[in-house]
């Protein structure tokens, strides 16, 4: 198992759209292991394959207290939201250091493979739900800080175009 590097915001990979796993085979099994062990270093509740610069539709997640239930999402489909919404305040492994508030659908019924190349069907609600919807979004070219409004984006851009400076 290797950690991998994560992209940072606004790198351009971060919007490019994720490709349908054709066969969950040991290549998959390899990148699932990495993700896992790069979430659990950094530490991270949640990690898609874009973050790390492979844009296949694949989902690391562990919302466990004791850091010892993870889920693997192949190919997630959303079958169904709940009509309510939460607000939830969101983080990201590729935006450290930043957080902000996020609505989205409280719960959601999902289904994927797993690393097994086995489907199944969950129904999440709480910081599942949240985590779910989050990294399918990555999947999808999207980061959380795009549901800001354009002042904050604004805002957030110049304070980590400055850290940036700060850094190098
Ligand atoms: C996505 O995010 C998520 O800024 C997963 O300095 C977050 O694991 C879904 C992290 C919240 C639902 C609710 C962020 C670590 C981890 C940071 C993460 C940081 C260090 C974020
Ligand atoms: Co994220």
């Amino acid at each position: 198992m290797t950690v991998r590097d994560i992209l940072h915001f606004p790198d351009r990979r971060l919007y490019q759209l994720a490709k349908p796993v054709a066969v969950v085979d040991a290549r998959i099994r390899q990148l699932v292991a990495d993700m896992a062990e790069t979430m659990y270093s950094a530490p991270g509740i949640g990690l898609a394959a874009t973050q790390v610069d492979v844009h296949e539709r694949v989902i690391v997640i562990d919302v466990s207290e004791e850091r010892n239930e993870l889920r693997v999402f192949i190919n997630p489909q959303i079958l169904e939201r709940s009509s309510d919404s939460k607000v939830f305040e969101e983080g990201c492994l590729s935006v450290p250091g930043f957080y902000a508030e996020v609505e989205r659908p409280d719960r959601v019924r999902v289904e994927a493979l797993d690393e097994h190349g086995q489907a199944f069907t969950i129904d999440a609600d709480g910081l599942l739900s949240v985590c779910i919807q989050h990294e399918i979004d990555h999947l999808n070219g999207r980061v959380f800080v795009e549901y800001l409004s354009r002042l904050k984006q604004t805002r957030l851009r110049a304070r980590l175009a400055k850290a940036e400076r700060v850094e190098d």
